[in-house]
């Protein structure tokens, strides 16, 4: 999706490029400092990128790095947080999508209870992160995520902090040890309240309050935590017969009389009907909560017949959460703009008034194409209701018409991109409009941040914002400008802002040596990132590697026919003709030309270094339109991980990735229960190699 401002809730993936970019830069002062005795920047100046880094990894606890420097404030020796072995799995939550699943679920415990009165208990899914608490004697002693569900993290001096966690039970007879496990949450208007002091402080807003609490959990210093207004929701004793309890309703009260706070919304119902009544209830009303909920989780709540009904290796059988239809909000079309891609398409997308919308504020959302807009008929000025495609990608549902303004009139695709002014053009029959200038700054940038990106020639730290300034010195035409730009020019670059005195700040020769640094890298990459980093189009990563393969050299690609390419693998007519125009066009052959000239590898030797197989044994499966991806760069990112990536959902998927308008295979996932991601989770797991934390949800 389009977004002007240089920072972060849309592009995760360039947060944690910020973020390796500050840690390396962090590693090396501190080494000039603490080992070798000479600074080169202020204490001051190091304290900022600390804290700056401290921001982001507090924002996004996914991208910490166990190493990195932010690990080592305050606490004693080094270390993040100590491993917490839990007694007894953290178990997940399978999920019923939509009613109809959850019938199907309360049919099958009315057959495992065959005639025994059954009775469920009902409680609300809190949005918030998994917490475990022990006691000894009746004392708190220690609290631990949820971490893998086998081992987490040991948080009690942060959740110490937390003023509905006792720290003392509240009973004549303490049990010698006890278990209590439930939910850590941030409320909406305090979740509302920090993201607007982290824009205010120009540090990256959290996405949504589950987010936040785990991120204010997990603070290295316990004043921050304390500082965070966090609660909790108790909804589990661990070991419940040595206490005595007979039922999930029973567990509840207990933990009520202990002194946890337990959610009042909960109801023991004997029968499907009175089920379904509380479900609709709590859709109807989880507006009206100072929490967010993001479903309800019924229970079977008689211990024996939960004991025989019994759990696969990750879930109860006799436990479901029943997930929510998704949430709609209305808010105000400010305005309908338009964004040009790296090859001149033309994409609407709806501005609005920000709303929060299932856990996280949203202000835009793609409009696709002309015709899209004009079935939804959504005009500027209208009241529109929106909602997260899956909880996870704003989409805008339509307009309210009796709230529609005097005078707005419909939505016309403006006839000049309006990023160079010139005529577009939409092909008859086709959707889409381009924007048709082959030097349209907007296409130019995007085509040099691409050429940039982690997929293709992967320049670290090479940023929009940075290319963005390039551009506009008059530094960066093409990408092959990017290696005859010295580090004085760099070092030089006016950053748009001004230091106290007056003078303008610049990119530093400690960032612009950096970024040498990276483009030299670069200039090294395998041939098929340098073939998928020029943008030709129809050319995705799996494309530029079979050409790479087939041709190995640049020279041996501007030589070919289009009967050659098309004889490759992979390489329909469609594509041979689009690579041929661009290789018959003289100015792409001299930038060819020129970035051989400049030290940029065009040929195929041995390839590069393979990253560690972290997802090795995972199946993916991607759907719908990603933004900054491609699908195949995507893929070929996943199988560079180890991954598989198939076409289409079964229960074998691990994970589906869902991007803009996705197709039945997201149903599929849905109905399955198989974890789904968006592009910016996908980003960080590419970023960081990382499986994604598969939680309760
Ligand atoms: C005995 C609410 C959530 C939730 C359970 C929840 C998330 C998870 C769960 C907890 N909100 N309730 N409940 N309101 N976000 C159901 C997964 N787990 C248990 O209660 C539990 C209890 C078990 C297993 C899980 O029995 C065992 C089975 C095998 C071995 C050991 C114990």
């Amino acid at each position: 999706m389009p977004d002007e401002r240089p920072s972060v809730p849309d592009d995760l993936h360039g947060t944690a490029l910020r973020a390796e970019m500050l840690r390396k830069e962090l590693r090396h002062h501190g080494r000039l400092y603490y080992a070798l005795d000479t600074p080169e920047i202020s204490d001051a100046a190091y304290d900022a990128l600390l804290r700056e880094l401290e921001a982001i990894e507090a924002a996004y606890p996914e991208l910490i790095a166990p190493d990195s420097p932010t690990q080592r404030v305050g606490a004693a020796p080094s270390e993040a947080f100590a491993p917490a072995r839990h007694a007894q799995r953290m178990y997940s939550l399978e999920n019923a999508m939509g009613m109809a699943e959850l019938e199907a679920w309360l049919e099958r415990m009315e057959r495992e209870a065959g005639g025994r009165t059954l009775g469920f208990m009902c409680e609300l899914k809190i949005d918030g992160s998994s917490i475990a608490l022990t006691y000894a004697d009746g004392v708190f002693e220690r609290a631990a995520t949820r971490g893998d569900g086998v081992t987490g993290e040991d948080v009690t001096a942060n959740v110490r902090t937390i003023r509905s966690v006792p720290l003392r039970l509240h009973l004549d007879a303490p049990p010698a040890t006890v278990e209590v496990r439930g939910e850590v949450y941030m409320p909406k208007e305090s979740f509302e309240r920090l993201n607007e002091e982290q824009e205010d402080a120009e540090l990256p807003p959290y996405a949504n309050p589950r987010n936040a609490a785990a991120g204010a959990v997990r603070q290295k210093d316990p004043s921050v935590t304390a500082s965070r207004d966090l609660s909790t929701f108790m909804y589990q004793v661990v070991d419940p017969h040595a206490l005595g309890l007979q039922s999930q309703r029973e567990a509840l009260e207990w933990l009520r009389s202990a002194g946890f706070r337990v959610n009042p919304s909960v109801e023991h119902c004997p029968d499907a009907r009175c089920v379904r009544a509380f479900c609709e209830f709590a859709i109807e009303h989880r507006g009206d909560l100072p929490y967010e909920i993001d479903g309800v989780v019924v229970k079977v709540d008689s211990f024996a017949l939960q004991d025989e009904i019994g759990s696969t290796s990750k879930a109860p059988r006799w436990a479901i959460a029943y997930k929510f239809p998704p949430e709609e909000r209305t808010t105000v079309l400010r305005s309908i703009r338009v964004s040009v891609g790296r090859t001149g398409a033309m994409t609407p997308y709806a501005e609005f008034d920000p709303v929060l919308v299932a856990g996280s504020t949203i202000r835009k959302a793609t409009l696709h194409n002309a015709d899209e807009i004009h079935r939804k008929d959504v005009r500027e000025g209208d009241t529109i209701v929106v909602r997260k495609a899956g909880d996870v990608i704003p989409e805008v549902v339509g307009p309210v018409p009796g709230l529609r303004p005097e005078g707005a009139r419909t939505w016309k695709m403006p006839a000049e991109c309006p990023a160079c002014g010139r005529p577009a053009w939409r092909e008859p029959g086709e959707a889409v409009t381009r924007c048709t200038n082959v030097a349209c700054p907007a296409q130019r940038l995007e085509r040099l941040g691409h050429w940039a990106s982690r997929g293709a020639m992967d320049i670290d730290g090479m940023g929009e914002e940075i290319i963005g300034r390039l551009v506009r010195s008059g530094l960066l035409c093409d990408v092959s400008d990017f290696y005859s730009t010295t580090f004085e020019d760099l070092a030089a670059l006016d950053m748009g802002r001004r230091k106290m005195d007056g003078t303008p700040v610049t990119l530093g020769p400690v960032v612009a040596a950096k970024l040498m640094a990276s483009i030299e890298a670069s200039q090294d990459r395998p041939l098929a990132r340098l073939l998928f980093g020029l943008g030709i189009r129809h050319v995705g990563a799996t494309v530029a590697e079979a050409l790479a393969r087939a041709f190995g050299s640049v020279d041996a690609l501007i030589d070919a026919d289009i009967y050659e390419l098309a004889q490759v693998e992979q390489v329909g007519p469609k594509i041979a003709a689009s690579a041929r125009a661009f290789f018959d066009n003289p100015e792409n052959v001299a930038l060819m030309r020129r970035l051989h000239e400049l030290g940029v590898r065009t040929r195929d030797e041995a390839s590069g270094p393979a990253r560690e197989q972290t997802l090795a044994g995972t199946t993916w499966v991607l759907t719908g339109a990603l933004e900054r991806l491609t699908r195949d760069e995507a893929t070929a990112s996943l199988k560079e991980l180890g991954a598989k990536v198939s076409g289409s959902v079964s229960r074998k998927t691990s994970y589906v990735v869902v991007g803009v308008d996705p197709g039945s295979k997201y149903e599929t996932a849905r109905s399955l229960g198989i974890h789904i991601l968006d592009e910016d989770a996908l980003g960080r797991v590419l970023a960081t190699g990382v499986e994604p934390e598969v939680n309760d949800r």
